[in-house]
């Protein structure tokens, strides 16, 4: 029975938009395994380095060495302190704070963080998964997993146990980006390599891809890559990507993701807040995917000014799917106008976002703000479509919301949609 009145569609987006399963396709979670490296809680969650560089525009006297040789628990103090006492939290990171503390059901107004704390010290990293993946309606998420993280990579050489609901991805940004001090490491780790880019020295990065690709069974491989990335180039990254990295992604059928666009390091002080953002040259996009018709590429850039034209350059190459608003873009203004331009052209072949959570908690929160943008463009666009006397079903909504949240996605990568097995909408608690 078809949706007969505005009234109805705006209930029926909202209420498929907020039940759809979601598949993560980008964060920076990882599975119990990995012990540390997982990060979740209060202190993580207001340590986290976007609230870091907003603290820093308040407090002038404050040196970097300083903040940094604080303990964990007094950094987060002076975080909650400066954003969230002395000013009013409505930055999209702090916003995002008090959105997890109220869907855990803690008293927001309180502002009681003793007693925030007291909540996380009760409670077990599983049990904690098993609560945010029911509370935030993700199934499944994608790592990222770099061999080149030390602590990361004991956890694999040791053997780690796969947990269903999270997906590899295989991060290479060192071979791409720093191969004058990257090939030292491959070296060290055995491999027949040394920093002129021989024969021998490509079959073994070959190699090592191979390997990692057989231990981690990755559903893509991924780089960050400069405004100045340039397709074709010659320069050792350009001869990287053409001769070991596109090669190995075709064989093993997995796409080549490009995240392009991060100005590293522009104040190095500020650790993983001092990267920043410039404007990239769409057309490498285009030439790669052009020149490569046998590779799939996934791409997300960083640079507002670039959407257009990625987005363009996904109606004109099949093997390219666009993905998420990634990290200075993850704010809702930005999201809104870029959703809507994405859905103007590519309909529903995109994958309107992805979390890029560091911290678990934080599914919470990055999701329930995208999904309030996202219904609000979709019902746009739907009744727009009425307007012209075609009708909508529920379940055409429910397929097209199915698709937005990871089933373009699993179908771009040919692979199982994990929550398309499950059949119906999953419902899941807490209320938005
Ligand atoms: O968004 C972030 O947290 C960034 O620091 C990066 O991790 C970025 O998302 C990336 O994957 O390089
Ligand atoms: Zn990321």
């Amino acid at each position: 029975m078809p949706i007969q009145t505005k009234e109805e569609l705006r209930q029926v987006v909202q209420e498929t938009v907020n039940t759809t399963p979601i598949s993560d396709i980008h964060t920076h979670l990882f599975t119990e395994d990995f012990g540390s490296i997982l990060l979740w809680g209060i202190d993580e969650l207001l340590t986290y380095h976007y609230l870091v560089a907003e603290t820093f525009r308040f407090h002038p006297e404050l040196s970097y060495d300083a903040f940094w040789a604080m303990s964990k628990t007094e950094q987060a103090d002076l975080i909650w302190q400066t954003l969230f006492l002395d000013h009013t939290p409505y930055s999209e990171a702090c916003r995002g704070v008090l959105t997890v503390l109220n869907r855990l059901g803690l008293d927001v107004e309180s502002r009681d963080l003793a007693s925030y704390r007291e909540y996380f010290k009760k409670l077990t990293t599983g049990e904690y998964i098993d609560k945010v993946f029911e509370l935030s309606g993700v199934t499944n998420v994608c790592m990222t997993n770099d061999p080149f993280a030390d602590a990361e990579r004991a956890v694999w050489e040791k053997g780690t146990e796969a947990d269903p609901r999270f997906h590899t991805a295989l991060r290479i940004d060192p071979l791409l980006n720093q191969w004058e001090t990257t090939w030292a490491r491959l070296k060290e780790w055995g491999y027949e390599v040394e920093q002129e880019l021989t024969e021998t020295t490509l079959k073994s990065i070959r190699s090592f891809l191979k390997d990692w690709i057989e231990r981690m069974n990755p559903l893509y491989m991924a780089v960050s890559l400069p405004p100045t990335f340039a397709y074709p180039e010659a320069s050792v990254r350009g001869r990287l990507i053409d001769e070991c990295i596109l090669p190995v992604a075709r064989e093993a059928g997995i796409p080549f993701a490009m995240m392009i666009g991060v100005r590293k390091k522009v104040n190095p002080a500020l650790g993983d807040a001092g990267d920043s953002v410039g404007k990239s040259d769409v057309s490498a996009v285009e030439n790669i995917c052009a020149q490569n018709p046998d590779n799939k590429f996934l791409c997300t850039i960083l640079s507002r000014d670039d959407q257009h034209e990625l987005t363009v350059a996904a109606r004109k190459f099949r093997n390219l799917h666009v993905f998420g608003c990634w990290w200075f873009l993850n704010n809702p203004s930005i999201i809104e106008e870029m959703t809507r331009m994405r859905f103007e052209l590519l309909g529903a072949s995109v994958t309107p976002q992805h979390s890029d959570c560091r911290v678990l908690d934080q599914l919470l929160y990055k999701w329930d703000h995208s999904r309030i943008i996202i219904a609000k463009v979709l019902y746009d666009k739907y009744s727009d479509v009425m307007d012209t006397g075609w009708k909508i079903t529920r379940e055409e909504i429910a397929r097209d919301c199915a698709d937005l949240f990871g089933g373009s996605f699993w179908k771009f990568l040919g692979k199982p949609d994990p929550n398309a097995s499950s059949g119906a909408e999953k419902k899941y608690a807490g209320s938005r």
